[in-house]
């Protein structure tokens, strides 16, 4: 049984269509509260996170946008996160993918504070590794994984901490990645598997050999989750919809993977949209994961393997 803390983020300002600051409530009308009690868990909803107001950084790239609002939000979720760590299991409520420079900063100074090493599983159709100098975009949700892992090639940026090793990250269901971004990625120690690697290997084997290094060093994981890991055609409530995602089975194997390694220890769910959502198909495949995540099991085999 996990003390699961619910915390939404509804951060919209990493990217330019509007909707995901709707992702909070759209989780909540989705049941996500009820799958977690019903699975045995107890659920604390800490409600939104509200950031103090922006003040005014700015930087020489001039397509970057709400600089001073992401950093404002990196600062509330990072004390969030942080404090929630020390109660339970946080489950972030996106808000688009800038939220991370927030929630995995907080959870990596509790993990600092418990002296354990903190690895990140990014399950997403992007690397997200731009610095602010290499975006094109401008977008923030583009760049989390630039500054949390320390980048090279650019001037860090105080506001956004580099708080997890490049050799602690772990990428699933890449494909689309952009020229500044490949490099990036090339000079980096951060393990990649993109469709590539799980349409020759499937998802068993490459996520299994992660798990067992998190294993291995005591470490915490924190997963995050964007909607655009999954196919379009199962998940379309994402303003970034990239063919050939995984599957609706594929998700769910990789959630009951880490419901079997006990290892999970922090979840962002980010990107939905849930003005682009079909009936609210979406938001119901996310808390389903979520479910799955948490224990939910078709037919509870006490021998299957781990
Ligand atoms: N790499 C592109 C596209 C992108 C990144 N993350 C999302 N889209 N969701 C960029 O804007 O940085
Ligand atoms: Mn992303
Ligand atoms: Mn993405």
């Amino acid at each position: 049984m996990t003390h699961c803390i619910l915390i939404g983020a509804p951060v919209d300002e990493g990217q330019k269509r509007a909707g995901c600051l709707m992702g909070p409530a759209a989780y909540r009308v989705a049941g996500l509260a009820r799958t977690l009690s019903e699975l045995g868990h107890t659920v604390e909803d800490r409600g939104d996170v509200a950031p103090a107001a922006g003040r005014g950084e700015v930087c020489d790239n001039p397509a970057v946008h709400h600089l001073p609002e992401m950093i404002a939000w990196t600062e509330a979720l990072g004390a969030a996160a942080k404090s929630a760590m020390t109660a339970g299991m946080p489950i972030f409520l996106g808000g688009d993918h800038a939220l991370s420079l927030g929630t995995v900063s907080g959870v990596a100074a509790h993990a600092a504070a418990a002296q354990r090493p903190l690895f990140v599983l990014w399950l997403d159709a992007h690397s997200d590794i731009h610095s602010l100098m290499s975006t094109r975009s401008g977008n923030i949700h583009g760049c989390p994984v630039g500054y949390l892992s320390g980048r090279d090639g650019f001037e860090p940026m105080p506001a956004f901490p580099a708080p997890v090793p490049g050799a602690q990250i772990c990428m699933f269901g890449i494909r689309s990645v952009d020229p500044a971004e490949h490099a990036a990625l090339s000079a980096s120690e951060i393990e990649v598997n993109d469709m590539r690697v799980l349409d020759e290997h499937g998802i068993v084997a490459p996520l299994r050999g992660f798990l067992d290094r998190v294993r291995a060093a005591d470490g915490l994981l924190h997963v995050s989750l964007d909607v655009d890991f999954l196919d379009p055609s199962i998940a379309p409530a994402v303003g970034t919809t990239v063919p050939g995602g995984a599957t609706f089975r594929e998700a769910h194997l990789v959630m009951e993977m880490l419901h079997e390694s006990g290892l999970v220890t922090s979840l962002d769910l980010v990107e939905l949209n849930p003005f682009l959502d079909d009936r609210g198909q979406t938001a119901r495949l996310m808390v389903d994961l979520v479910g799955s995540l948490m224990g939910r099991k078709v037919f509870d085999r006490p021998t299957r393997a781990k």
